[in-house]
């Protein structure tokens, strides 16, 4: 895809870009809605990419040009600020404003041109925007001369995805996108952004990660993601505690008797999800990766009766996995439509890729797209 982005850059702005960076999209194996709870989350970056070609120009225009939309965008940088963004250049642009809130001298930096390609598909919720952000900060941070760490590229993400676009999301799919490593997952900690790199041996045991595709769009800028963030809220002040992250299972019966039924259930979501993260991550260690499969069964069950995130097609897609021969399937992401996973042995993947296609029609259901995707390596500097 480099040689593609580069003659892409050289077509739409008539010179050579001064270098090529990308990053990855992400699944999350476990962890939901726990990151911006200051909760754990055990993500892993995968084999699709954004690749974005960029070189500074001598001005303060800033012009950006992607494969997925017909027209390029121009601003100055003395117009830049969240509120003058939007569309699909809210991610790239806001990347550049929001490293302005982490050191960049945005009254002195060059304007640049920036043309991004992707295969990361969008709105599977395998965070395509999260690729855009990182593949754009890392690259801006090299060319700008910030020398910005990956901790610091991943709140630079999420600052633009908050603002810019106006999506309430936490620090999970960023730090994946610029952390995670070749057949590893991305154990982080959101509260003290401590993160390790875990081996997760999929492919030596003979396991296939399978994305089910759902095809049902959602966005996290509307409605139920920022709802749920708000039961997490009013749940922990009513309990007492400045976040989540500081309950546990033993405070369940006093949960339980302080908050109403609604209330109680998203809370005992995150405390079982934050649970079930580290129980994931132990149990990799100790047993393989086969042993996790009823950890991300009870993590869509989570999901889907206590978080209320899941749609019948999530649903349908974990059903017909696990009917099919798959270990343990779940949603990922957050929710309302995307993506699940379904952990299956690779000799039983046509089964389970025929369940599920089967198992759409019989419901009449739009036909759900399957592939399987491996943990790759992060953010990264092409040329
Ligand atoms: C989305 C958000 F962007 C993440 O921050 C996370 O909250 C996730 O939903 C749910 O776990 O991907």
């Amino acid at each position: 895809m480099t040689d593609i982005v580069q003659a892409d850059f050289l077509s739409r702005f008539n010179r050579r870009p001064a270098g090529i960076w990308s990053a990855p999209g992400r699944v999350n194996l476990i962890g939901e809605h726990t990151d911006y709870n200051e909760g754990f989350v055990f993500p892993f970056a995968i084999d699709r990419r954004t690749v974005v070609a960029l070189a500074p120009r001598e001005d303060r225009i800033i012009r950006v040009a992607s494969s997925f939309a017909a027209e390029a965008i121009e601003i100055s940088l003395d117009e830049l600020i969240p509120e003058n963004l939007a569309g699909w250049s809210a991610y790239p642009l806001g990347v550049a404003w929001a490293l302005g809130q982490f050191g960049a001298d945005l009254t002195t930096v060059p304007g640049f041109e920036a043309f991004i390609d992707s295969d990361v598909p969008i709105g599977a919720g395998l965070s395509s925007s999260a690729a855009i952000e990182s593949a754009v900060a890392l690259a801006l941070s090299d060319v700008w001369g910030l020398g910005l760490d990956r901790r610091t590229l991943a709140r630079v993400g999420q600052l633009a995805e908050n603002r810019a676009v106006g999506a309430p999301t936490g620090i999970m799919d960023q730090s994946a996108s610029l952390l995670g490593r070749a057949d590893a997952g991305v154990f982080l900690d959101c509260r003290s952004l401590e993160s390790e790199v875990i081996p997760l041996g999929f492919d030596a045991a003979g396991l296939d990660v399978l994305i089910i595709d759902t095809r049902v769009s959602h966005s996290h800028a509307t409605g139920g993601y920022a709802s749920r963030r708000a039961s997490c809220e009013a749940g922990a002040a009513a309990m007492g505690a400045s976040s989540l992250r500081d309950l546990g299972v033993d405070d369940l019966p006093r949960a339980a008797a302080v908050l109403d039924d609604e209330t109680f259930r998203r809370v005992r979501h995150i405390i079982t999800e934050n649970q079930r993260v580290l129980d994931t991550v132990r149990t990799l260690r100790e047993h393989g990766p086969a042993r996790i499969a009823g950890l991300l069964d009870a993590s869509h069950a989570s999901m889907r009766d206590d978080f209320e995130i899941s749609v019948p097609e999530l649903d349908l897609a974990v059903e017909a996995a696990r009917g099919a021969g798959a270990l343990g399937a779940r949603m990922t992401g957050g929710g309302f439509g995307g993506a699940a996973i379904a952990l299956t042995p690779r000799a039983l993947v046509p089964e389970v890729e025929a369940a599920v296609a089967a198992a759409f029609v019989a419901r009449g259901f739009r036909a759900p797209v399957i592939f399987d995707v491996h943990a790759a390596d992060g953010a990264r500097r092409e040329q």
